[in-house]
């Protein structure tokens, strides 16, 4: 019988000061996350998340049934590393009605969804009441749907578009009222000027993007966060997005614990951070590969360690793939997504929008893990079901 030759991964000692630390639930140092990302033995990072990820959540994993509507690719930008965006008049070029937008909701309502979620690219033409309406148009349709909509860049632009370029309180004030239950986490890329003067010109510099998050959640709406890695940013800019996101959320939990009784509005802050592996297909960085399965499963499990303050990490199937996903339930991830249906933003399966996985196959993956599925809904609320029909559980 041939002997096994020995792991050529040896046990970092570096890591021993940080599993301890890790394990009396001390925050990291941004040098200890350094070194998380420099070892050699990322199969301790990985264990050392899952350990966390354990405490936070035991054997559940995340799933939710939800629809994604990309309402325009329409873009007064151009980011190097978008493959979506058209400028008016180009090949495949659209911009959907609310009509169109209501007919979706439709659909999602009587697939028994629990939540839409919204985002698309910086239209110059559609005035803001589009949005406004877009959103009353989903609630009139399906009271119970949670709207999570529109990215913080294109917050601002709401701004601008109404003449109010400083008031963002006012804009998310008035989506609120219009049906808005919380922010996605896109459009903050990697927070780094360089990087941004590089690949994502024009977009939000890492206060604009912080500031509309913050207001959202003094209205109460709560809202994720993302990371676009594996393109031009080095591993100092993750730590520096990692560091910036985890001081926004003390922020934000200390408002929520100091207006707990005493404001009647109760205060938002981050639920789930969610990194994005940078997709090179149809952009203008095709020359770089986008980061590899286990630059992916370390950047997850790395986020995980970090930012101790933020309950949830989600593997987003659609760009991690469901197998990834899985083995990510492993490094830290809890939360894998959910049905989806339509994307547009990228598009692995050639080149079709229409990405659904059904509720069995989301199912299925998670229990392969060795995890226990629980349907969610966006704030996290467990959802009993009886088909289309379904409550959060009390
Ligand atoms: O902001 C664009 C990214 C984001 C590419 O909050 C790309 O639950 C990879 O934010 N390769 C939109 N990424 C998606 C997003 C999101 C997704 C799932 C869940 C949540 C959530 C948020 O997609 C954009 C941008 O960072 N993106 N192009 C690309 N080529
Ligand atoms: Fe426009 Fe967003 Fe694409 Fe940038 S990433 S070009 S803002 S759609």
């Amino acid at each position: 019988m041939p002997t096994i030759p020995p792991s050529p991964v040896k046990a970092d000692p570096a890591l021993d000061a940080i599993t301890a630390k890790t394990q009396a639930g001390q925050r990291l140092t941004l040098d200890e996350g350094r070194v998380l990302f420099e070892t050699s033995d990322i199969w301790s990072v990985c264990d050392l998340a899952d350990q966390v990820r354990r405490r936070l959540h035991g054997s559940r994993a995340y799933y939710n049934i939800n629809q994604h509507v990309n309402y325009t690719n329409i873009c007064a930008l151009s980011c190097s590393f978008c493959e979506f965006s058209r400028k008016r008049g180009d090949h495949g070029a659209y911009e959907m009605s609310v009509d169109e937008i209501r007919a979706r909701t439709a659909e999602a309502r009587d697939a028994g969804a629990t939540e839409i979620h919204i985002v698309g690219g910086l239209h110059p033409y559609l005035p803001f009441t589009y949005y406004t309406d877009m959103c009353r148009a989903i609630r009139d349709e399906a009271p119970r749907i949670h709207i999570k909509a529109f990215t913080a860049v294109e917050i601002v632009h709401f701004a601008r578009i109404s003449k109010r370029p400083r008031d963002l309180r006012g804009v998310l004030l008035d989506l609120q009222q219009a049906g808005l239950g919380s922010l996605p986490g896109g459009g903050a890329e990697v927070f780094d000027d360089r990087i941004q003067k590089q690949a994502f010109r024009g977009k939000l510099r890492a206060d604009a993007w912080i500031d509309v998050h913050r207001i959202a959640h003094e209205l109460g709406m709560n809202s994720n966060a993302t990371m676009l890695y594996g393109h031009v940013e080095s591993i100092e800019d993750r730590l520096t997005h990692f560091d910036i996101l985890r001081r926004a959320q003390d922020e934000a939990l200390t408002r929520r614990e100091s207006s707990s009784g005493v404001s009647d509005r109760a205060q938002g802050c981050f639920q789930a951070f969610v990194p994005l592996p940078f997709l090179p297909d149809g952009s203008d960085l095709t020359h770089l590969a986008g980061p590899d399965g286990l630059e992916n499963l370390r950047t997850l499990a790395v986020s995980r360690l970090m930012l101790d303050n933020i309950p949830h990490i989600k593997a987003f199937w659609i760009m991690q793939t469901l197998p990834m996903s899985q083995l990510m339930l492993r490094c830290g991830a809890d939360d894998i997504d959910g049905t989806v249906v339509w994307y547009d933003i990228t598009k692995c399966n050639a080149g079709a929008t229409h990405q659904e996985m059904s509720v069995w196959d989301l199912r299925r993956a998670i229990v392969e893990a060795e995890f226990e599925p629980i349907e969610r809904d966006t704030l996290y609320r467990r959802v009993m079901r009886d088909g289309a029909a379904w409550h959060v559980a009390v």
